[in-house]
């Protein structure tokens, strides 16, 4: 049995819409991150960046517990475990690898940077608005251009390269982005919105969800509670 510790952001769902789609077994564990259960000890022991998602799976390649935290890794140990959404042949897999690292390294980070500063900073902060703002536009049109030529990020086969990618790309109108104006990548995305188990996953713990209000939830996600030492 797989423990799944998280909350419903677009890191979170990665995981409950690959659990979903490799219809295996799971417990959720909700890390209600506004209310600060990521900086607790028991949580800080699997997971020491204090961020969802993290998971243990009972039974790991050796047949003991094993720990895992980073969405990426805990999608690619999910793809090996169950032979699905990774193609087998080795230039096939690289394909698939270089567009999960696009998601890790470009897609999260600059669309959680632009939502940051378009949706939650206290200021309007003119400059970071307009880097992130454009850097989003940017992702998109490099992400329109693979798809103008290829059904999916990772090739003609639907991967883990698309459920990193997908969850990011929910909230576009916040990003600044007209899908219209990238109609490969909206094929794309309403292909995958089509799917019984991206529903099923983005429907996990999705009653919880809440807004950011009050100081006391900025101070934890945004302010001094991230930078104690622990
Ligand atoms: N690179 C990490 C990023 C995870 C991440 O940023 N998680 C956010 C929610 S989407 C979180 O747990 N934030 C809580 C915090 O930073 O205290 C991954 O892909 O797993």
């Amino acid at each position: 049995m797989i423990d799944l510790y998280t909350w419903p952001t677009p890191n979170g769902q990665k995981l409950h819409i690959m659990l979903e789609e490799c219809a295996l077994p799971y417990r959720v564990h909700a890390i209600d991150i506004g209310a600060g259960d990521q900086f607790k000890p028991e949580f800080l022991k699997i997971s020491p960046n204090n961020k969802i998602p993290a998971m243990v799976d009972g039974e790991g390649p050796d047949g003991k517990p094993i720990a895992l935290f980073e969405s990426g890794a805990m999608l690619i140990y999910l793809a090996a475990k169950t032979g699905r959404f990774m193609p087998e042949d080795v230039r096939g897999k690289y394909e698939v690898l270089q567009w999960l690292m696009f998601q890790m390294a470009s897609v999260g980070p600059m669309l959680g940077q632009a939502h940051h500063f378009r949706m939650y900073a206290p200021e309007k902060i003119e400059y970071a608005i307009t880097r992130y703002t454009n850097e989003a536009r940017r992702l998109y049109q490099v992400m329109d251009k693979r798809l103008a030529k290829h059904a999916y990020l990772g090739g003609e086969e639907y991967t883990i390269a698309d459920i990193a990618t997908w969850p990011w790309t929910r909230s576009w109108k916040n990003q600044g982005i007209e899908i219209d104006e990238y109609p490969h990548f909206k094929r794309w995305f309403e292909a995958i919105d089509g799917r019984a188990a991206v529903q099923r996953g983005i429907g996990v713990l999705a009653a919880s969800r809440r807004p950011i209000a009050g100081d006391k939830e900025r101070d934890i996600l945004f302010g001094a509670t991230q930078y104690q030492k622990r």
